[in-house]
């Protein structure tokens, strides 16, 4: 075979994938179960490079230059399983399969360990973008064997976006699943970022009193300065556009029930089983859930709360200045929790991740792309071990900053009756943060009360439980 790399799943994505790969002078050898994809493809956007069409999987196979290198786009989950299977079978060792779908990192694991038996490498890819990023550029976030990178990254690099200092958008992110865990964690922050933007645009509106066209040029504002980022641009665009037919305010004719797809919940589910507190993104993937409860929301109708009010207009003005610092101290704490949850499973699944890298490749092709960014990449450049952003000298002096408007936007917030559950979670895990003393001394005795769970002192070691229900005189455990 002749071809450099292949693509089979011709949907959306694995079309544009490998309409890239053409362009940048892959030469791209093209397969989908149902081969008028593949015909479709080749007749409309054959003249963009070299593709190699293929009906069956063996005539896909035999296309492909040695060591094979296949990519794999169908609907995560069992369709993947049944691709994988089916041109497993066909491949030689050495051979290299990429998953570039939204799979889950545990499928992953499970997936790379069975074809490494068989002397097939295995890289479980997280393709950020969508549709346009597969075409003109997405970050991705490969795991697999460094050996399969040797071969694979030079071309994925080349298709990858560029972030504004040029460098790809791509990086070895780590073995086996890693890449799908860092996408979904990506996913996650996602999540946090577009809540929080939620938030203040509901505050906005409903405390400030400003009108969507006006929230559009806030925004406006707020991109060119720390919070400068793609999320921010189209929320100007989403809420400066006005429906056609009547007229109205965009924002204003949208059912407010959000949809998800999995990635979010992910995400917090597997934090809570790797013990990360990553409240931001739980109460956006929550609040999510939340808006999509028709009946419960139709109860709230009866429940009381303050009168509706908004700010005199001098205050409006001084209340979105404290909105800007309220959602980029909330910002940096969701981007805290997932590289904490990051680090922990690479403790966990012995990953060694480059976290500054990652913040690096985030900065083009993907939807939490930002300037920000880059202040991650060099916290952890002057400490690859930091223990915590909050760790680092800069974002604690910018949240720090920004921690008394925070207060006054949740305070405003909470007066008013309008929720704002990521501004007001990620306050409070940054008050647990400086706490010197948490209430979980209280947790801890009632637990040895009810249950004889123990505790620890803060003047010995040990292990120690009271006997609540007979003396009351301490035991040592240990
Ligand atoms: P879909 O997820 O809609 O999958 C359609 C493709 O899967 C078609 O090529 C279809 O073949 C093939 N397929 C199915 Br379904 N079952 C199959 C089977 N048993 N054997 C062989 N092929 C099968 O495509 P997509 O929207 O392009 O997404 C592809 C992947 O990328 C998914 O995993 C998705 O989650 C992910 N994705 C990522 C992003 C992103 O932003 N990163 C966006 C969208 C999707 P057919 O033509 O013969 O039916």
């Amino acid at each position: 075979g002749t071809a450099q790399i292949g693509v089979t799943g011709l949907a959306v994505m694995g079309r544009n994938l490998a309409r890239n790969f053409a362009r940048n002078g892959y030469s791209v050898a093209v397969h989908n179960r149902t081969a008028s994809r593949t015909r479709e493809l080749v007749e409309r956007f054959g003249d963009e490079g070299t593709f190699v069409p293929a009906e069956s999987a063996e005539e896909f196979v035999a296309a492909l230059e040695r060591p094979r290198r296949l990519i794999i786009m169908v609907k995560a989950g069992a369709p993947t399983d049944a691709v994988i299977d089916e041109f497993a079978a066909l491949l030689e060792p050495g051979d290299i399969i990429v998953d570039g779908g939204n799979a889950h990192f545990a499928d992953t694991r499970r997936r790379e360990a069975a074809l490494r038996e068989r002397g097939l490498h295995f890289v479980g890819s997280g393709i950020s973008g969508g549709e346009e990023g597969a075409l003109l550029g997405p970050s991705i976030m490969p795991g697999g064997s460094t050996e399969s990178y040797t071969q694979l990254g030079p071309m994925l690099e080349a298709i990858a976006a560029k972030a504004p200092d040029g460098s790809p958008c791509c990086t070895h992110i780590g073995s086996d699943g890693a890449g799908h865990f860092v996408k979904m964690v990506h996913n996650g922050i996602e999540y946090a970022d577009m809540q929080l933007i939620a938030e203040a645009y509901d505050l906005l509106r409903r405390a400030a009193g400003f009108e969507p066209a006006e929230i559009a040029d806030t925004f406006r504002g707020w991109n060119t300065g720390r919070l400068d980022s793609y999320l921010i641009e189209i929320t100007a665009e989403v809420l400066a556009h006005v429906d056609a037919a009547t007229g109205r305010p965009f924002i204003d004719i949208v059912a407010d029930q959000a949809e998800q797809k999995g990635t979010g919940r992910w995400t917090v589910q597997l934090a809570l089983d790797l013990g990360v507190p990553v409240n931001g993104i739980a109460e956006a993937v929550f609040a999510r859930s939340l808006s999509g409860h028709a009946e419960l929301r139709a109860v709230g109708q009866g429940l009381a709360g303050p009168a509706p009010a908004t700010l005199a207009p001098d205050e409006a003005e001084r209340f979105a200045v404290q909105v800007e610092q309220a959602l980029y101290a909330s910002k940096v704490v969701s981007y805290t929790q997932g590289f904490h949850q990051m680090q922990a499973a690479a403790a966990e699944y012995g990953w060694s991740l480059d976290l500054g890298a990652i913040a690096g490749i985030w900065r083009g092709g993907c939807i939490i792309r930002a300037a920000f960014l880059d202040r991650i990449t060099t916290a952890y450049a002057k400490d690859p071990q930091l223990p915590s952003l909050l760790a680092d000298d800069r974002f604690a002096d910018e949240v720090g900053g920004a921690q008394e408007a925070w207060r006054a936007v949740v305070a405003t917030a909470t007066r008013l009756g309008i929720p704002a559950p990521g501004f007001a979670t990620a306050l409070s895990y940054y008050d647990a943060l400086r706490a010197e003393r948490l209430p979980a001394a209280l947790t801890q005795g009632q637990r040895d009360f009810f249950g004889a769970h123990t505790y620890r002192r803060v003047d010995r070691e040990g292990v120690f439980h009271t006997r609540w229900s007979e003396d009351r005189a301490e035991v040592q455990n240990d």
